[in-house]
Formats: C-alpha cells, sequence, structure tokens
C-alpha cells in the first residue's frame, strides 16, 4: 500500500502550453504524468482538478488498473479527448511512481526491452519543394532515418504542416484560430512531385512519410495513395478523417501504400474496425490522447493480433512526460513500428529535464527510475498560460474544411 496523500495540476507555457498532473504518496515519492489537450488545456486541468484529484486522495497508488477503470467506468460518461488524457495523466504518474518504487525504467515493469532503441521521425518542411527537400538533407545528415515531408502547395497560402521556424514546428500559433484557404486539387498534384524529387534528391535508404491532416475524401485518398507507390512511402498519414471507419476499406481497394491514422483516437474502440479488418498498417494512438500506458498497451496488443505495428503521435503539443512515456512503450511492446519526434524548444527541455537520449536517429528512454522525466516548478512557474489556437481552413469558395 502506498497511499496517494496529494495530487495537483501544473500548467506552463515554455513557448507552448502544457499540463502537467503530479501525485505524492504517504512515502514521499511522486510521479508525473500529462495531461495537454491541444487548444483545450484548461478543459482537462478543470476536470482533473474538481472531478478527479478529489477522488485519488487515500488511494492505493500502486492499483493502477483499479484506478483505471474507476475514473473510466466511474466516470458514466465514457470516452473523449478531454477524459482520456485526465485519465492517462492519473495512469502515467502511477506508472511513474511504481517504477520508482521498484527502482526501474518503466520500460522493465512493462516486460522488458524488445528492441535497444526505438526508430523515430522528424519533420522537413518548407514552403518549396527545394526547401523541404533541404531541410530534409538536414535531417538525414544528422542520422534520421525516417523524415517526414510536408512541403507548400503553389498557389495555395499556408500548407499544413509548414511553419515560420523551420526547427521548431509550432501550428497552435495565434490567440485566435488563424484561417487557411485549402485545395484539394492543387495539393494532390503537388505531393507527388514532393515525393519524386525527394528520391531523386535522397535516394532510397530512408524512409519517407507524409501527413495528409485528414484533408481528403477516402477516393482523393485513394488517388494520392496510388500516385506515391512508385515512390514507396513509409506511410501515409490521416489520409481522411476516421470517425467512419469504414471510409478506410475505399482506401484500402485503391492503394498499397501504407496507411497509419489515430493520432485523435481516444480509446481502442475508435480503431477497432480499422485494427480488425486490417485496413491500417500503422495505429497511432498515443499515451496522453488515449488513455496512458495501460490502455494503449490493450490498443498495442489488438492491433498486433492483425499485424497493425504502431507509430506513435509525438508532436511538441505533447510534453516531454508523453514522450518519455511513449518510448517506454515503444521499447517493450513486440509490433512498434516507428515513433514520432518532433524536438521541444530548449525552454520545454529545461522545464522538463528528462532522461531520454538521441543517437543516430534513434531514441532511448534512458535507465531513471520510473519514466525518467520531472517538472522543474521553478521554471514552470515563470511561463504562465497564454491562450494559443490551432488555424482552421476554408475552401476556396469559404466552406470549413478539415484542418
Ligand atoms: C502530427 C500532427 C500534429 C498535429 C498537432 C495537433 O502528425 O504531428 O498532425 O502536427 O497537428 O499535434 O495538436
Ligand atoms: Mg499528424
Amino acid at each position: 500500500m502506498s497511499k496517494i496523500i496529494a495530487a495537483k495540476t501544473i500548467v506552463t507555457c515554455p513557448g507552448r502550453n502544457f499540463v502537467t498532473l503530479k501525485i505524492v504518496t504517504e512515502d514521499g515519492t511522486y510521479g508525473v504524468g500529462d495531461a495537454t489537450l491541444n487548444g483545450r488545456e484548461l478543459a482537462v486541468e478543470a476536470y482533473l482538478t474538481e472531478h478527479v484529484i478529489p477522488c485519488l486522495i487515500g488511494r492505493d497508488a500502486h492499483t493502477i488498473e483499479d484506478i483505471w477503470q474507476y475514473l473510466y467506468k466511474g466516470a458514466y460518461w465514457r470516452r473523449g479527448p478531454v477524459t482520456m488524457s485526465a485519465i492517462a495523466a492519473v495512469d502515467m504518474a502511477l506508472w511513474d511512481i511504481k517504477g520508482k518504487v521498484a527502482g526501474l525504467p518503466l520500460y522493465q515493469l512493462l516486460g522488458g526491452a524488445c528492441r535497444s532503441s526505438v526508430m523515430v521521425y522528424g519533420h522537413a518542411n518548407g514552403e518549396t519543394i527545394d526547401e523541404t527537400l533541404t531541410n530534409a538533407a538536414a535531417y538525414a545528415q544528422q542520422g534520421y532515418k525516417a523524415i517526414r515531408l510536408q512541403s507548400g502547395v503553389p498557389g495555395m497560402k499556408g500548407t499544413y504542416g509548414v511553419s515560420k521556424d523551420k526547427f521548431f514546428y509550432e501550428p497552435a500559433d495565434s490567440d485566435l484560430p488563424k484561417e487557411t484557404i485549402w485545395s484539394t486539387e492543387k495539393y494532390l498534384r503537388a505531393v507527388p512531385e514532393l515525393f519524386k524529387a525527394a528520391r531523386e534528391r535522397l535516394g532510397w535508404d530512408i524512409h519517407l512519410l507524409h501527413d495528409v491532416h485528414h484533408r481528403l475524401t477516402p477516393i482523393e485518398a485513394g488517388r494520392l495513395g496510388k500516385d506515391l507507390e512508385p515512390y514507396r512511402p513509409f506511410w501515409m498519414e490521416d489520409c481522411t478523417p476516421a470517425e467512419n471507419q469504414e471510409n478506410f476499406r475505399l482506401v484500402r481497394q485503391h492503394t498499397t501504400t501504407p496507411l497509419a491514422v489515430g493520432e485523435v483516437f481516444n480509446s481502442i474502440w475508435d480503431c477497432k474496425t480499422l485494427i480488425q479488418e486490417q485496413l491500417i498498417d500503422y495505429i497511432r494512438a498515443t499515451v496522453v490522447h488515449a488513455g496512458g500506458i495501460t490502455h494503449l498497451r490493450k490498443i498495442a496488443g489488438f492491433a498486433d493480433l492483425y499485424n497493425v505495428r504502431t507509430g506513435c503521435h509525438g508532436a511538441t503539443d505533447l510534453s516531454p512526460i508523453s514522450m518519455a512515456a511513449a518510448l517506454h512503450f515503444d521499447l517493450s511492446i513486440p509490433n512498434f513500428g516507428i515513433q514520432e519526434y518532433m524536438r521541444h524548444t530548449p525552454e520545454t527541455d529545461a522545464v522538463f529535464p528528462h532522461a531520454y537520449t538521441f543517437e543516430d536517429g534513434m531514441l532511448h528512454p534512458g535507465e531513471a527510475p520510473g519514466l525518467g522525466v520531472d517538472i522543474d516548478e521553478t521554471l514552470a512557474a515563470g511561463h504562465p498560460y497564454k491562450r494559443a489556437y490551432l488555424p482552421v481552413a476554408r475552401r476556396e469558395d469559404g466552406a470549413m474544411h478539415d484542418w
């Protein structure tokens, strides 16, 4: 028994907003969990403070599965990004505590390492194909084995994935949503050109990825997948919205380009059909938005039965706590595929000191007990919350499109 005696949230903005949960037990051990939901941060913060923390006090921090079930079933209102991010934060913090008490890095508690380190992909973006590929070449130079390519589309302002700051891409950049313009036709012409030029310039010994960000219909996605086949992309991500999982049947009928989806999923029910019917190749559900390590392990176990591998979301709006949790998870499961790795800014790294390290295109969570990541509360207090939104997209006729 290790009784929970206190818990609190910490909201900080070292360049972007992060919400952290800290749980303390009677012997003074504490654990940290990420509760960040981009653009809706304070909803999760309030959910934790008002509705979860009071129920945690006095419980045994070691009963991770029971607390998970208690928060999930006990809420009555199941699933949804706010609830599942709050549960995820508790789950991460409890696994952190268990690791610290055991004196073991979390991956050891999850069954031990299945691989020596975790292959990650970085983000290369630019206004033009040339600029994107110059950035991609710089990633390759740093040892990256996999790179996501996003490039500006001629005739379209403000393409998804293209930022002002080439090094630290941050889409949530204004205190009210910025409006961008979208043209499916222009985009569908541009992406195959990008991949053709990429293979000519970068060769074939590097994995290339692309994120469609839910912007195509299933048949348009099928066409893009087919057009990219000659360039052998590692995956085409979020090619069409997945609320209707059957959408992917149509995409699958038309292309052999591997499909990845799921960064906005919250639970196993969001991907049940996708996995069971083998409509995807990579599931991108992630620790913070899909109910924590406890639930993500269930998703991965289910996916393994159908030859679906993982490719966890790892954008900068997931704090280093989520990155650490993902790395322990990635190291320990048999059907790991790839891990997204968008580097955090030095300000964020200073607020969240961490044990994970990058070498030669691979990440390792390190050997510190628990998650191996902490929060410097004094530094965090120096960066107060600042409202920030993701952009929205409209078609050329003004109608709203998926961003
Ligand atoms: C990715 C994502 C991000 C998201 C962001 C939203 O693949 O990394 O699509 O860029 O837009 O995480 O919060
Ligand atoms: Mg994405």
